[in-house]
């Protein structure tokens, strides 16, 4: 029984702790908007995420992964077109930072989520939980909604 309590205590010590280390401001976050996965057929083994990540800590953030029960590997992915043969190819990233205050904006065409080998089925009935994963420790839980791909996104 005194090993319950003394954990409980140890987990109120850290939390208080980690929120003294970011600043004092009650407002400190990490916001996300629009976070979506195009549908995709159930055969598909890769869909993306997309979201929008906004950095309202006073310092700057990096994004260094994220992770889901839905599938077995989540990697950050940077579209990027070959201006010599104009090919769009992935490039996998290790990180991305957000700078204080900015937003970084995973979009079709440039940086996303790829959700790899789903363990389930996703399809539109569902939310799907994502976290994102920060290099200083801190964690974002996200629910992506599963919509129809609109071929007017892809045109820029
Ligand atoms: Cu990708």
């Amino acid at each position: 029984m005194w090993f319950v309590i003394s954990n409980r205590f140890f987990s109120v010590g850290l939390i208080l702790f980690s929120g003294m280390l970011t600043s004092c401001s009650v407002q400190d976050d990490i916001a996300v908007d629009n976070a979506w996965i195009p549908e995709a057929p159930p055969s598909v083994s890769a869909l993306a995420g997309y979201l929008d990540i906004t950095n309202h800590f006073s310092n700057t953030m990096t994004l260094s992964g994220a992770e889901s029960a839905f599938f077995k590997e989540v990697v950050l992915h940077q579209t990027v077109v070959d201006r010599e043969t104009d090919f769009a190819r992935m490039i996998e990233q290790s990180t991305v930072t957000i700078q204080a205050g900015q937003t970084l904006k995973l979009n079709p065409g440039g940086y996303h989520l790829m959700l790899l080998n789903p363990r389930q089925m996703i399809n539109t009935e569902r939310l799907i939980p994502i976290i994102l994963l920060f290099e200083n420790g801190y964690q974002k839980k996200v629910e992506f909604k599963v919509r129809p791909f609109r071929l007017h996104l892809e045109a820029n």
